[in-house]
């Protein structure tokens, strides 16, 4: 089993005197200001608990876009600082970015282009020359900011998702013999029917073909990818590789399910606090004597948060005895409000809570409770015990890591999760009730199952997801990754 000193203890072995850069649009601590004061937070979020360690280990550099709004005073003025601010090990490098130049390369190409082409989700991604032009100079600005960073060295790169496909072609043509590159996808790639639409394909391609190794959660995503390469580019694809050959450069694709952080995840809920925050969140939610059918996600179309309202609905149309016993609570932080899309679709679920909750409340009860705040992982451990079920209801997720950490937090093998087919975890998670959110009666149905399961039922397939997950958890995704990464050689 992965541990975080085991990789640790990889880093230090394997690095030798090279430098380990990781590349990444979200920074791992951000600066606010509060009251007049400055505070500083680490970033919620799988993949900066997985690599915060790792960096400290190997004292890297992480360079990221500094999005808080005291990061400029906390940096020096090259955007530098040391982190974590109690013990600082790694030097953390802040790139800049005006509100234009976010608009239009955060929310715009990234999240209202690559976002609905990546998900298939039925929203057309919207492909605009400005959004595509700051694209490609933000990308450039990373790329600066990596090569002002390793002089005349040698270094392991390591890039975060798909804000930044341009990057390692970049850093090849800047330093071709300096750099081994390997990029992780979090999010779905798309079938080549779908990728074709992009205008920006060609380029895209060409950006991430010169990674030394890219990375997907899952096979078929992976297949996707090769799909679309053997379609749009000249190459060699071997298929028993698993890699895209042009020329002398390779870049291998490997599938690498991320995870949640099994072991820590296992320490909270042992810790004496969640008793506490359990006790507040009944007496704050009202959710007494009930059983609860709990939605975690981010506000985003592709979450299927109204197909699951809807489920909720039928469910209480075809069994109303539930009424007054069961409720569903979703909750759902808000993002990307910029973006008109996810105004109308908030405006949308909103519209329906109130519709569902209208059509079956009684005295006192109402079925759908809606809680549009941020809360933190000890907070989500402790909502995670109090869920009879737990529903995933994604149209699309490369992974989705709130299924993880609800089977991770169920120390107790009690609660059953309903999941999407659609989500990468999926794949792993073969004894929840699985379910397609299109299917609005085999939905509700996968409901009614999660929740009538005898205690012995639930056991058994709780304990068969947590021994998955006990050994497939976040060290050993970001380890197999950084050991495929290290192994590469350097050109002469
Ligand atoms: C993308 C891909 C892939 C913390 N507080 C709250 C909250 N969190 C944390 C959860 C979880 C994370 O946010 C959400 O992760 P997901 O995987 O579910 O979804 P995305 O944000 O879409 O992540 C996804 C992931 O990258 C990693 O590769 O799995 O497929 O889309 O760790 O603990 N979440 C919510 N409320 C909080 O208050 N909803």
């Amino acid at each position: 089993m992965w541990t975080a000193d085991d990789l640790k203890d990889l880093v230090r072995e394997r690095l030798g005197d090279y430098l380990f850069i990781v590349v990444a649009n979200r920074q791992p601590y951000v600066h606010t200001f509060n009251k007049g004061k400055i505070e500083c937070r680490r970033s919620v979020g799988g993949v900066v608990s997985a690599l915060d360690p790792v960096m400290q280990a190997c004292q890297g550099l992480w360079v990221a876009h500094g999005n808080g709004d005291a990061d400029k005073q906390r940096a020096d003025a090259q955007g530098k600082l040391k982190v974590p601010p109690e013990d600082p090990r790694y030097v953390l490098k802040r790139i800049w970015m005006t509100k234009k130049e976010e608009e239009e390369f955060y929310y715009g190409y990234s999240n209202e282009a690559l976002w609905p082409l990546s998900h298939t989700a039925f929203r057309r991604p919207v492909f605009e020359k400005g959004d595509w032009e700051t694209y490609q100079k933000i990308n450039e600005r990373f790329a600066r900011a990596v090569i002002e960073e390793i002089g005349d060295k040698k270094a392991f790169v390591w890039i975060q998702d798909y804000h930044l496909c341009l990057l390692p072609k970049y850093l090849k043509e800047l330093a071709p013999k300096q750099l081994i590159i390997a990029h992780f996808w979090h999010i779905p790639w798309a079938n080549y029917e779908i990728f074709r639409i992009c205008p920006q394909g060609k380029e895209i391609l060409e950006g991430l073909l010169a990674n030394d190794l890219l990375g997907f959660h899952t096979r078929y995503h992976c297949n996707n990818f090769l799909d679309v390469i053997d379609r749009e580019v000249e190459c060699k694809i071997d298929r028993e590789k698993q890699a895209v050959v042009r020329g002398d450069h390779q870049t291998l694709i490997r599938p690498y399910p991320i995870s949640a952080d099994f072991e820590g995840i296992n320490r909270m809920v042992d810790e004496p606090q969640r008793g506490t925050l359990q006790e507040s969140f009944i007496s704050e939610y009202n959710l007494q004597d009930q059983k609860i059918i709990l939605g975690v996600d981010r506000i985003d179309y592709t979450k299927g948060i109204p197909e699951k309202i809807l489920a909720i609905d039928m469910l209480l149309d075809n069994h109303p005895e539930l009424k007054g016993k069961v409720m569903f609570w979703q909750i759902g932080v808000v993002t990307r409000l910029h973006i008109a899309e996810y105004k109308k679709l908030n405006d949308e679920i909103n519209a329906l809570v109130e519709q569902v909750n209208w059509k079956h409340a009684t005295d006192g009860w109402k079925p759908v409770v809606l809680v549009r705040r941020q809360f933190f992982l000890k907070e989500l451990v402790a909502i995670y015990n109090l869920a009879d079920v737990m529903v995933v209801g994604a149209l699309h997720d490369g992974m989705n890591l709130v299924a993880k950490e609800y089977v991770a937090a169920r120390k107790d093998e009690k609660g059953a999760l309903v999941l999407s087919q659609f989500t990468g975890a999926a794949r792993e998670l073969t004894e929840a009730v699985l379910i397609n959110p299109y299917d609005r009666e085999q939905f509700s149905e996968g409901l009614w199952t999660a929740l009538n399961f005898t205690e012995e039922e639930r056991g058994k397939r709780m304990r068969k997801m947590r021994e998955v997950l006990k050994v497939n958890n976040i060290f050993r995704w970001s380890g197999k990754i950084i050991s495929e990464l290290l192994s590469f050689e350097f050109k002469e």
